[in-house]
């Protein structure tokens, strides 16, 4: 049996209180270990190492496919913006290093799985653009900010016709999380929208072509054991991991 191993890019914890004021800790949330386990992959922690391509192109190599995780703002100097004052926490080595990881993936033909934070920095990776906040988009959005538990369905999403998320997925909508006060403005050219939400908001994209290469704006991997449909897209990413 193959057990294709997947590589989750970590996220950066400081310390704030007790001994070791100040540590910063690599980690990625537990959910996203047990969506993978659960659907029979073998997850890695990728942590942000410095811009080494060489040092980056031998974590890629130990992998079958990428799972960008969830996490702070994009910086949106990366796309041609000054900071608005919506802005929230930034952490540019994050974002270096993670486009530096996409770019590298893509060239491997690895599959990539962006979720949340991850869809948007393929999203800037790739050339595209983001609302800073929400604030930002001219028409009336709902809430995508919930303050309810995480596996909690809290909005519409309405899947795109003759899409492989359409195609995984097997139905028009489902209901989904939200944790999210950036989003999707300028898709990255190359890529079409899967999901959107009743407002407008792009809640999921893909790379056209034969490869799995697919953002999500919401966090699946929090609902599993509430909507076992929530596997399906791990499951797919999987098998596309196992070809790589
Ligand atoms: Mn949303």
């Amino acid at each position: 049996m193959v057990i294709p191993v997947i590589g989750i890019s970590a996220s950066m914890l400081v310390t704030e209180d007790g001994s070791c004021l100040g540590n910063e800790q690599a980690y990625v949330n537990k959910h996203y270990v047990r969506a993978l386990t659960s659907v029979g992959a073998a997850p890695l922690l990728l942590p942000i190492v410095e811009m080494n391509d060489s040092l980056i192109k031998v974590q890629l190599q130990q992998i079958d496919g990428l799972l960008l995780s969830g996490g702070y703002d994009v910086n949106p100097l990366l796309y041609g913006e000054e900071p608005l004052p919506e802005l929230e926490y930034i952490l540019p080595e994050r974002d270096e290093y993670e486009i530096k990881l996409i770019h590298m993936a893509l060239a491997m033909k690895k599959p990539v799985l962006g979720i949340c934070r991850g869809m948007q920095i393929i999203n800037v990776a790739c050339g595209g653009t983001l609302y800073q906040d929400l604030s930002q988009y001219s028409l009336k959005h709902f809430k995508h900010q919930q303050k309810s538990k995480t596996d909690t369905a809290s909005h519409t999403v309405e899947f795109i016709p003759n899409t492989k998320l359409r195609n995984i997925m097997n139905v028009d909508a489902t209901k989904i999380n939200t944790f999210h006060h950036q989003a999707i403005k300028d898709l990255a050219p190359g890529f079409v929208i899967n999901a959107k939400a009743k407002d407008g908001i792009i809640e999921g994209f893909e790379r056209i072509g034969d490869d799995f290469v697919i953002g999500l704006q919401w966090h699946p991997e929090m609902m599993m054991e509430r909507d076992a449909s929530m596997q399906e897209i791990f499951r797919s990413f999987i098998d596309f991991a196992k070809l790589a």
